[in-house]
């Protein structure tokens, strides 16, 4: 019965799961914890009033998040584990401020996003998904298709070099690419030439990949001004978070041909994609995606277990989220 304790359970520590998770992960909570998925409750909010205090921890996603709010009904909580590194809907300062510490899953992805990254560059540079297009309507029958652009050799600006943007590098060294990066301060142990200003870094790559860390502090960094200074030969990858980018300027920019196309993975408002964007052929489109592979995903779930399992044997989480 839904909210009502099984006898096996009763030794178990609570557990209230934020949204769904991958099968395997919530079979493996199931098993370990006394779980329950606020998501089956028919009156969620009602429950977590009626319930919140039983619970000693709780599950959530990148994607879904935990709010102050919830932290603050939940008076027991002692551990909170994310399923994704993205912490810019986990209020990780509000869970410190109760001695709380965020379980979260960076690193086991970075591979797969540097992928995906390097997937929607050659993608739109090479026209791929506009060729498919191109050969599925016959239209090879009695068109020529336009030529691409070259992405072997070409400078790559990299927005935010933390671990997943040092993966992109490495793929790039691989085409030959030079890199330059902006960070808020210069990264240490990279060779790759700092800029200061994004408008300067925009102005100088030919691709520019957006990999900064989501939230308020990078709220609209891709400005009108940056997009402009990329210019009409300049292409735009975001496999970070949509809110990075003013979407509205993009949108501007890739109608007006003032870049020359873009790689999404993210936008603001997700799963809502800006339906501005389906009729251009210069945006190659992806529904979020960029870990979204079996083996990167069971490597986050595992870690969202760990987490929690080390939090309970040795009193904190494998990997927790820095408190900034
Ligand atoms: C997640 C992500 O898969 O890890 C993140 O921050 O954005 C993705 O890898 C997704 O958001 C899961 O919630």
């Amino acid at each position: 019965m839904k909210g009502t304790r099984n006898v096996s359970n009763q030794d178990k520590p609570r557990v209230l799961q934020i949204g769904r998770l991958l099968p395997w992960l919530e079979e493996q909570l199931a098993a370990h914890f006394d779980l329950v998925l606020l998501a089956q409750q028919p009156n969620p909010q009602a429950y977590v009033a009626e319930h919140g205090r039983e619970f000693v921890a709780a599950v959530t996603s990148a994607a879904v998040g935990i709010d102050a709010a919830m932290i603050e009904s939940l008076p027991a909580l002692k551990v909170i584990s994310s399923f994704g590194v993205g912490l810019d809907k986990v209020d990780v300062q509000a869970a410190a401020r109760r001695g709380i510490p965020v379980g979260y899953t960076p690193d086991v992805l970075n591979d797969c996003v540097a992928d995906t990254a390097f997937t929607l560059l050659l993608d739109v540079a090479r026209r791929a998904s506009e060729a498919d297009r191109f050969v599925r309507r016959g239209a090879w029958l009695t068109d020529k298709f336009p030529l691409a652009t070259r992405a072997s050799g070409k400078r790559l600006g990299i927005v935010g070099l933390g671990r997943i943007g040092r993966t992109i590098a490495k793929r790039a060294s691989g085409f030959d690419m030079e890199i330059r990066y902006h960070n808020r301060r210069p990264a240490e142990g990279v060779d790759f030439g700092y800029e200061a200003s994004l408008t300067e870094l925009a102005r100088w790559s030919d691709f520019l990949v957006v990999a900064a860390a989501g939230g308020a502090e990078s709220q609209g960094l891709i400005s009108a001004e940056v997009l402009q200074a990329l210019g009409p030969q300049g292409f735009l990858i975001n496999i970070a978070r949509g809110t990075v980018v003013d979407e509205p300027a993009l949108i501007q920019a890739l109608r007006d041909k003032a870049i020359a196309g873009a790689g999404l993975d993210v936008y603001v408002d997700e799963p809502r994609v800006p339906e501005a964007l389906f009729a251009l052929d210069n945006v190659v489109l992806l529904p979020h995606v960029a870990s979204a592979t079996h083996e990167t995903r069971q490597a986050m779930a595992a870690l969202v277990l760990d987490n929690l399992l080390a939090f309970f044997s040795e009193g904190r989480p494998k990997v927790a989220a820095p408190v900034a």
